[in-house]
């Protein structure tokens, strides 16, 4: 891929994350740190590896996404804003009464493809729409974005088991290892060590990247689209709270929106345009 195509991706997800603190601060609460580490693969996916139609979300032959890790709604609505799903304006209703964009995805929003926050679900449907997919013939392929924390979940294994058994190569994992959860790190709370001989042993293809890394992830989608008789996991290792300094690395930003002066200070550090300061 030309360098031009990476450097107009690497501006979305600029974008997008400046989307994603202004949403928090109007709403006052929120997930930042999930959100901000899946912030690059995630334009990658959206403006790059999907197959989509913003304007028709229902069309038969798109490809389909399940946000698993659905407390990353700033994200996913930041996505579908900049895709043009949403304008970006309804943002700023981000988790108030009567939104469409609420603290955890539901249908109501176009382009939500089933509602998510409940960890370790999303595989799990993820499989059971590629199986379908198959089925019906149809060449359009299922993306599921996880948090490494969802690998903790007894049913995520069982999807992840039938996934392999059933060569499901038209289904693609994004695991967004940030190596954080929700009160700390993973390895200290339930160790998943070592990640990828456990999916390689459920039959899944490995990709290892950096997940910051714009021209690693396009290729990651690139070469997971190629895999035959495999499902594909991406493991992106990432930075939870990525590009806010004083959220990076931190496990109290996973789920806590920056206050008044705290949301400038990400805005200021992020250079986002001056009409991002009106909260
Ligand atoms: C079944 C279930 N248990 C607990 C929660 C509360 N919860 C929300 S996010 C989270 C931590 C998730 O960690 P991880 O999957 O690593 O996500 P990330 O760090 O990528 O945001 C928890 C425990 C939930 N949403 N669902």
């Amino acid at each position: 891929m030309d360098q031009a195509k990476i450097e107009e991706l690497k501006a979305i997800a600029h974008r997008v994350r400046c989307d994603i603190i202004w949403a928090l601060a109007h709403a006052g609460s929120g997930h930042p740190g999930g959100s901000l580490s899946a912030t690059d693969f995630g334009v990658a996916l959206y403006f790059h590896a999907l197959r989509h139609d913003p304007k028709n979300p229902c069309w038969e032959g798109r490809d389909r996404v399940i946000f698993s890790k659905g407390h990353v709604s700033p994200l996913v609505f930041s996505l579908l804003a900049e895709s043009g799903y949403i304008e970006r304006q309804e943002l700023k209703t981000f988790r108030k009464l009567g939104s469409r964009l609420q603290g955890h995805p539901n249908m109501e929003c176009p382009g939500i493809e089933v509602g998510t926050g409940s960890l370790g679900q999303g595989l799990s449907v993820a499989v059971g729409m590629a199986l379908g997919l198959r089925m019906n013939r149809s060449d359009s392929r299922v993306y599921c974005i996880m948090g490494d924390g969802e690998n903790q979940e007894g049913a995520t294994w069982e999807a992840i088991m039938s996934a392999g058994h059933y060569k499901l190569d038209n289904l693609c994992v994004v695991l967004d290892n940030n190596g954080l959860q929700i009160d700390g790190w993973v390895e200290d709370v339930m160790g998943l060590a070592p990640l990828a001989d456990k999916w390689r042993a459920f039959r899944w293809h490995i990709i290892e990247i950096d997940g910051h890394d714009m021209a690693q992830c396009v290729q990651a989608f690139e070469d997971a689209k190629k895999v035959k008789g495999q499902p594909t996991v991406i493991i992106a290792k990432t930075i939870k709270g990525k590009g806010v300094s004083f959220m990076e690395n931190e496990a109290e930003w996973h789920g806590k929106a920056p206050k008044r002066d705290e949301a400038i200070r990400a805005l200021q550090e992020l250079a986002c345009p001056l009409e991002y300061f009106d909260f």
